[in-house]
């Protein structure tokens, strides 16, 4: 046996150890130790099933490589426990040797109740990365994890994980996601700050929105985002939350979709960023944003609805070459669009929207509007004596707030 963990082709050879080196189902931690003591490489998958033993600590050390998945079993929906992890013994799932997995890992189904997984020197998942643990998950160690076909992370308890950085998403099951749910992480820049192309897949960034009692309380206070490119960018917090735009070395940035759920306080862009595109930014309700500017060289469509924190709302100098621009508003009883300008606390008036001087799609507004927040649009427009040139602006609705009492 102990050869096998030395030689590769001892095992391959060996009828008897060849058997045990390809699917197999852990049901306790002696399966656990037959398998990794007799098997470098697995040369199929290694299976889960919520019947395991929540009581011991499974190891694989002596594994290196496993030619198909990690899994646990598929089972119907989740329930969300409410447990505190605290008052619960370590329960953990590891492996210090495992480097490769060329299948997915994908704990997504019913799992033990593992307190702490780590496998900190595994560098690449071909398939997916996809971990959902609703009731236990406290400590994840995945430190040099830096390849994955994409990256699924559910754990409303999770609080520590220890993670270098991710640096390649290659595609698994035809997306190139990465996508961190419900977390009570303080930090997930290690999987969003370096210029990963995602193409059209789309990222997610979470903090923990519902505090149950017995679960931890930390949660998301900034993040970074810093893809070179992606599908779209959601981001959900708990109210305090500082985003920014553009990682360290970074110097583009082009988004289709970038919408913000609830709880986010701040958006900012990195200096370094060169170019910040997007096509639709939606401010989707119940943020936390008071004085909001929107740094995008470029933006096509602009939805703004049920923020009644928002007082307000800023287009940089670029937006004049914005080229079919849409603007819709609602149900934001505080953003004050009275003028273009506005007087800073050091008594100098600065403007803070600037409008396309390009063909307009369309302006849907209802709230605090007075014809001052047009002026430079009707004075550009008015300059035109020869209206071939002038750009049009195809549809202009604009009505008071709706004062519900
Ligand atoms: C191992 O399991 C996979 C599916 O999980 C299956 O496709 C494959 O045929 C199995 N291999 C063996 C040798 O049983
Ligand atoms: C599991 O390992 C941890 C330390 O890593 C230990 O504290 C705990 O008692 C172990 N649990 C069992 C059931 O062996
Ligand atoms: C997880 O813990 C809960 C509550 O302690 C228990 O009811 C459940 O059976 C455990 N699940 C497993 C798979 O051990
Ligand atoms: C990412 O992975 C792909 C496919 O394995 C590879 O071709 C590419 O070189 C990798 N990129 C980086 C930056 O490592
Ligand atoms: C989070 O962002 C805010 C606003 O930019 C900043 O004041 C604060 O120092 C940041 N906190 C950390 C831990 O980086
Ligand atoms: C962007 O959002 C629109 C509207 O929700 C959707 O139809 C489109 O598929 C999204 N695009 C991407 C790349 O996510
Ligand atoms: C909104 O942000 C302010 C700081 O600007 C903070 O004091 C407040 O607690 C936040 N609101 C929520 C609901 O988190
Ligand atoms: C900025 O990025 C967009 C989208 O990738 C591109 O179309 C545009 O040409 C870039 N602008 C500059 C000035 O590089
Ligand atoms: C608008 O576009 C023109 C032509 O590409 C460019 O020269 C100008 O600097 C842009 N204006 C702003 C404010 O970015
Ligand atoms: C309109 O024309 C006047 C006079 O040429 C000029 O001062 C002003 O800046 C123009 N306004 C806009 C918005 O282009
Ligand atoms: C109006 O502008 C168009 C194109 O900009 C030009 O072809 C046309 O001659 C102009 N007409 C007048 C009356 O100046
Ligand atoms: C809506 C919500 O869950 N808000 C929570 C945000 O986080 C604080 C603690 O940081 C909780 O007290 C709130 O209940």
């Amino acid at each position: 046996m102990r050869r096998c963990t030395v030689a590769l082709a001892l095992c391959l050879t060996s009828s008897a150890f060849a058997a045990q080196c390809g699917n197999t189902t852990i049901h306790s931690a002696a399966d656990a130790d037959a398998l990794r003591k007799a098997c470098r490489v697995v040369d199929g998958t290694i299976t889960i099933p919520p019947s395991l033993n929540h009581l011991e600590n499974i190891s694989l050390d002596g594994i290196e490589v496993i030619n198909g998945d990690l899994r646990s079993y598929k089972c119907g929906s989740i329930n969300i426990k409410r447990r505190s992890p605290t008052n619960s013994s370590v329960v953990s799932f590891s492996s210090s040797t495992l480097t490769t997995i060329h299948g997915d890992l994908a704990l997504d189904g019913c799992i033990p109740n593992f307190t702490n997984i780590s496998f900190p020197n595994l560098k690449t998942i071909d398939g997916a990365f996809d971990l959902v643990n609703s009731a236990s998950l406290a400590y994840l160690d995945i430190t040099n994890l830096d390849s994955v076909g994409y990256f699924r992370l559910f754990a409303p308890t999770l609080v520590t994980m220890v993670h270098n950085e991710l640096r390649n998403v290659t595609g698994a099951h035809g997306t190139k996601k990465v996508v961190v749910e419900e977390t009570s992480l303080t930090s997930v820049d290690s999987v969003f700050r370096n210029p990963l192309d995602i193409g059209d897949s789309p990222a997610s960034i979470e903090g923990k929105t519902i505090m149950f009692e017995n679960w931890p309380t930390q949660t998301l206070t900034n993040a970074t985002f810093g893809f070179a490119r992606a599908g779209s960018l959601s981001i959900k917090g708990n109210g305090t939350l500082y985003v920014t735009l553009g990682g360290p070395d970074q110097t583009t940035m082009a988004l289709t979709n970038l919408t913000f759920t609830r709880g986010t306080a701040g958006l900012f862009r990195n200096p370094q960023l060169a170019n910040l595109t997007v096509e639709t930014v939606t401010l989707g309700g119940y943020n936390n944003f008071t004085d909001l500017l929107l740094p995008f060289d470029s933006m096509s469509n602009l939805v703004v609805a049920l923020e009644p924190t928002l007082t307000q709302l800023e287009l940089p100098p670029q937006a004049v070459n914005y080229t079919n621009f849409g603007f819709t508003l609602f149900l934001s009883p505080n953003l004050d669009l009275s003028s273009q300008f506005t007087t800073d606390p050091d008594g100098t008036t600065r403007q803070t929207w600037y409008w396309p001087q390009k063909d307009i799609k369309g302006l849907w507004l209802a709230g605090n509007i007075s014809t001052p927040f047009f002026q430079t649009l009707f004075e550009y427009e008015g300059n035109f004596t020869n209206t071939t040139g002038r750009p049009t602006i195809s549809y202009f609705q604009v009505e008071p707030t709706i004062q519900v009492s």
